[in-house]
């Protein structure tokens, strides 16, 4: 499955990839300056809100982008706060959906790709603090916990439910920590939603995107690939491929493919121009797809790479159909960013509707995925499109901004942590060597955290060899064995120029 190495060495690509590091350093340097350990920085006003608990939400979602890009310092001093600052302890009701996929994320990667035990001990705190979320008479999880008390609720705005990319969006975090701590607690809990969920799964796999926690059924008709239903569909490909794709795992593939039969139902062309979209449903089609829905063809280019050779093609055809409606959001935009969503209507295409560009990474995600499945260039030259965009709109000399209007260009006044964690670390990774995090050897969480795939033979954690997590030789990539640290090597190796 493992996409192949095209084109790497050519010095165009590794000009795109030190513009992108570039990028990195200065957005870390930002925050380093006006907001260090704080959640995130507030570029024009020069100063870091805590809009996660004052987790150092930048901090920790930075972790493994500095460590991949060879920005050894920075990583370094994030690590040390990490070890002395980073408490949990905190009276704060925190969404269990973005700690996870955040905090826990972030500290799994940091550990899998440094093997420094403090990262891991660090995880096991805060997954501990989260787990009474999952107490509820099904086992569907809550949205909402106190870090402190442990009070666990969901918010009045779904009427109670709990949202199916939340509660569906844990599972690699839990199953990467139960592998690593050799606790199953937590994939037990992870598990057991998806089991519940199969109970009420339907047969084109379009899940709705609320789902009661007492009784484990759905709420709405609404069904998204968008906001609040997106990762959802992600993680069962991606606990499958972290599951060794083994029998113990085939629910999960078993539920992915009903779910891509279900999404080929929701997609429609757009006139004039025949751009295919992923709409939404409720009574009945709505033809509205948010930027956040284009992580699709990614993950159904990932899925391709791992389908069998009859299923394989459709993935793919999909994703590459999808992805190029996805970057016609950025080409198409006077700013050349991506508005939040769109409208599709009949003899516009594409018309923006929410107008503000966040700094999303989905669309460049996607592209390193279909980079790595074709090796078309295309998709290299596209996110250089929008990665351009991103310096002439958001650059400023305190940080990166969004805009509060992809039409006017006004700017806003917030760098997101996961401008550093997906949409930099995607970029990188898109003007990178294939070989550099190996699809075939890690996961990406939802937040681009990678997760070293380990051994998963049997339902549970007892085909985890002894060494499985601590395994160096699994975590350095083959081209950088056998001498020392992956860092280190990467330095003086010949793949200097990487970084
Ligand atoms: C990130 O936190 C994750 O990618 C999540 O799955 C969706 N929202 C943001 C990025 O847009």
């Amino acid at each position: 499955m493992q996409g192949t190495e095209f084109n790497d060495k050519d010095a165009v690509t590794r000009e795109r990839r030190d513009k992108v590091k570039a990028a990195m350093v200065h957005a870390w340097s930002s925050y380093e300056k006006y907001a260090w350990g704080m959640d995130e920085l507030l570029p024009q006003s020069r100063r870091g809100s805590n809009e996660f608990g004052g987790l150092g939400a930048t901090i920790v979602d930075s972790l493994d982008t500095l460590y991949i890009m060879g920005l050894d310092a920075e990583f370094q001093k994030a690590k040390q706060w990490v070890a002395a600052n980073m408490t949990f302890d905190k009276y704060y009701d925190a969404s269990v959906f973005e700690t996870t996929i955040r905090v826990l994320g972030g500290l799994l990667s940091a550990y899998d790709l440094s093997q420094d035990s403090m990262f891991l001990n660090k995880a096991k705190d805060l997954a501990d603090r989260l787990l009474p979320a999952w107490n509820t008479p099904t086992g569907i999880p809550f949205t909402t916990i106190n870090l402190q008390t442990g009070h666990a609720h969901n918010s009045g705005w779904t009427g109670g439910s709990s949202v199916l990319a939340d509660l569906g969006t844990e599972q690699v975090e839990l199953i990467g920590l139960s592998q690593r701590t050799r606790n199953p607690l937590y994939m037990e809990k992870a598990e057991n939603v998806i089991k519940k969920l199969k109970e009420v799964f339907p047969a084109d796999g379009l899940l709705p995107m609320f789902i009661s926690p007492h009784s484990g059924k759905p709420t709405t008709s609404k069904v998204t690939f968008g906001a609040m239903g997106d990762s959802f569909f992600e993680y069962l490909l991606k606990v499958w491929i972290l599951g060794n794709k083994t029998e113990a795992v085939n629910l999960y593939w078993e539920m992915w493919q009903q779910s891509m039969e279900g999404l080929q139902t929701l997609t429609k062309k757009s006139s004039p121009s025949g751009f295919l979209y992923i709409a939404e449903r409720s009574s009945s089609l709505i033809d509205k797809m948010d930027e956040l829905a284009c992580f699709a063809p990614g993950m159904l280019a990932l899925g391709s790479m791992n389908a069998p050779s009859e299923k394989a093609p459709v993935y793919l055809n999909l994703a590459k159909e999808l992805v190029k409606t996805c970057y016609n959001f950025y080409a198409r935009s006077p700013t050349k960013l991506a508005g939040e969503n769109y409208l599709f209507r009949q003899g516009q295409d594409m018309v923006v509707g929410t107008s503000w560009n966040i700094q999303r990474p989905e669309t460049v995600e996607s592209l390193m995925y279909l980079w790595r499945a074709t090796g078309d260039n295309i998709y290299r030259d596209w996110g250089w499109n929008i990665f351009q965009a991103f310096e002439k709109q958001g650059r400023i000399d305190s940080g990166y901004v969004g805009l509060r209007d992809v039409n006017t260009g006004v700017k806003d006044d917030k760098m997101q942590s996961f401008f550093l964690a997906e949409t930099l670390k995607y970029l990188y990774l898109l003007f990178s060597p294939s070989d550099l995090i190996p699809l075939n050897e890690w996961v990406f969480n939802t937040e681009a955290h990678p997760i070293r795939i380990i051994s998963r033979p049997g339902p549970g954690l007892e085909g985890l060899k002894d060494n499985d997590h601590v395994n160096k030789d699994q975590v350095i990539p083959s081209h950088f064995r056998g001498t020392g640290s992956w860092l280190r090597n990467v330095k003086h190796s010949s793949l200097d120029h990487l970084h």
